[in-house]
């Protein structure tokens, strides 16, 4: 295991994200190796860690003055044992091979966790679509998709939405693909709903946290009624997660972007969602902005210089981050436990350093990592891709069926692997070990490819 564990960091050094995601992975699914001799002579581990093809390319555009930007475009195919690559696209100016290759890596598990016929993969560019026009956005995914669409197609790699990433951004992908190929095919999810999208597919991210995180408070007697809430981020899982929180009887309490957060400690209600959901998709406005309109609330810009951000600094019972990775680090994962949240449930990737997660587990908290607690964005993906196969749309009673018993199941097949292995109540653990045991068999079922 450190043998390649340093091989992997010798080949690649600076792709710190990537290296923090097989880590922790190669740190849980030892037992695994131990008692599968097949696997370590099959060299499950090296073979698993390597992309299958990573496609990096150029995408020039032109802005709204004439002036021309060139940006880098990514696709990292990383695993197809168990479908076809699927995964999102991610539009953000900290986007770079180490960070597509991580998310890709975690996908791999994820989708192999929600039961559907998904491989994994992840795209995106370091174009930052904040304070563009909208016809700007339309430039640079049209040239993204220029040399994208012949990498992808809906049995090859079906892309997504992620950070930077939604509904406006799918539209004009789609749009230029169905142009190059002359197919209307289900070869992107997240799409709208009068041409293909699915419903429940927006809030689907969110609302499998909460499922999740009431599956988990479920094995304590417990529910989420009453529970008070700090929740991170203010984007598309962010605002699901608040609106299932509130539905279900919870007080969610500060919502943030990278700017800083703000705090109601009466609680975000739903016309105040409503507000945030406004300012956020339409207006394309800052969190900050929450206060001009609710003056009780409170708003800190975060320095990120300051090493640790104070949203995780205030008395709750359950956080939910929901922005980007690493936002928990030992500091706030100490604050956390020390002001008594009894659980952590990741909407966002990989949102904790692996110094925070040690933390959340050495102190048996209810702790559930994004590869699974966020599994339902991808899980109703895969429902799209059912319905557009089809050329059918289920109601939204019936997707929203279906999500609640994929994060149901996948939270039995946590525990379930978890409790094999001597390390019951481990969603991390039970994560890794049964994600990786279904692709690897998967792997070692379709030969040396
Ligand atoms: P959005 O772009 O809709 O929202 C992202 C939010 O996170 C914004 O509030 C943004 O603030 C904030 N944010 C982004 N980068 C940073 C940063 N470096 N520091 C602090 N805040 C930041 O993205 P999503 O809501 O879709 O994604 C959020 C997380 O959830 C990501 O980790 C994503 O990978 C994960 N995820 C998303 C899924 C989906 O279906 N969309 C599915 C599963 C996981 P600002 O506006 O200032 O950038
Ligand atoms: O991280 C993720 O799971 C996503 N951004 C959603 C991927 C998808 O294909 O819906």
């Amino acid at each position: 295991m450190d043998q390649i564990m340093s091989h992997i960091i010798e080949k690649d050094p600076e792709q710190r994200a990537f290296h923090q995601a097989v880590q922790e992975v190669v740190a849980t699914v030892g037992p695994v190796l131990d008692r599968n001799l097949e696997y370590r002579k099959q060299a499950v581990l090296k073979r698993i860690t390597e992309p299958e093809r990573v496609i990096m390319f150029r995408v020039p555009w032109m802005d709204d003055e004439g002036q021309v930007h060139v940006n880098r475009g990514f696709r990292v195919q990383m695993n197809s044992a168990l479908g076809p690559y699927k995964g999102g696209l991610r539009f953000h100016p900290s986007v770079n091979l180490g960070i597509m290759k991580f998310l890709a890596f975690e996908q791999v598990f994820k989708n192999s966790l929600t039961t559907l016929a998904m491989g994994g993969s992840k795209g995106g560019s370091d174009f930052d679509p904040k304070g563009k026009s909208d016809t700007e956005v339309m430039h640079f995914c049209q040239s993204f998709m220029a040399e994208l669409f012949r990498h992808i197609g809906a049995d090859t790699d079906v892309p997504a939405g992620d950070i930077g990433v939604g509904a406006r951004e799918i539209g004009f992908l789609f749009g230029m693909y169905k142009k190059l190929k002359n197919e209307f095919t289900g070869v992107l999810t997240g799409k709208s709903l009068n041409w293909g999208g699915s419903l429940i597919r927006p809030e689907a991210t969110g609302y499998g946290a909460v499922y999740f995180a009431s599956e988990m408070l479920a094995t304590r007697s417990d529910t989420m009624e009453n529970k008070t809430c700090l929740v991170s981020g203010s984007g598309n899982v962010a605002q699901f997660t608040v609106e299932k929180i509130i539905e279900l009887g919870g007080k969610v309490m500060t919502l943030s972007d990278s700017s800083g957060y703000i705090l109601d400690e009466q609680g975000i209600d739903a016309g105040k969602l409503a507000f945030v959901k406004h300012l956020k998709n339409v207006k394309r406005g800052r969190i900050s902005e929450y206060t001009e309109q609710y003056k009780n609330a409170v708003y800190t810009p975060v320095d990120p210089a300051l090493g640790h951000n104070p949203l995780w600094d205030h008395k709750a019972d359950c956080a939910l981050p929901c922005a980007t990775q690493n936002e928990i680090n030992s500091q706030d994962a100490a604050n956390l436990v020390r002001n008594g949240v009894q659980l952590v449930c990741e909407g966002a990737n990989m949102p904790s350093t692996p110094e925070a997660v040690d933390i959340f587990l050495d102190c048996k908290l209810l702790y559930a990592p994004g590869k699974a607690a966020n599994a339902g964005g991808v899980a109703v993906s895969g429902l799209e891709m059912a319905q557009n196969s089809m050329r059918l749309s289920w109601p939204r009673q019936e997707v929203d069926k279906r999500l609640k018993q994929i994060m149901k199941s996948i939270h039995k097949t946590c525990l379930d692997a978890g409790e094999d292995y001597g390390v019951r109540g481990n969603y991390v653990a039970g994560a890794n070990i049964a994600g990786f045991v279904k692709v690897v068999n998967a792997m070692l079922d379709q030969g040396l490819v």
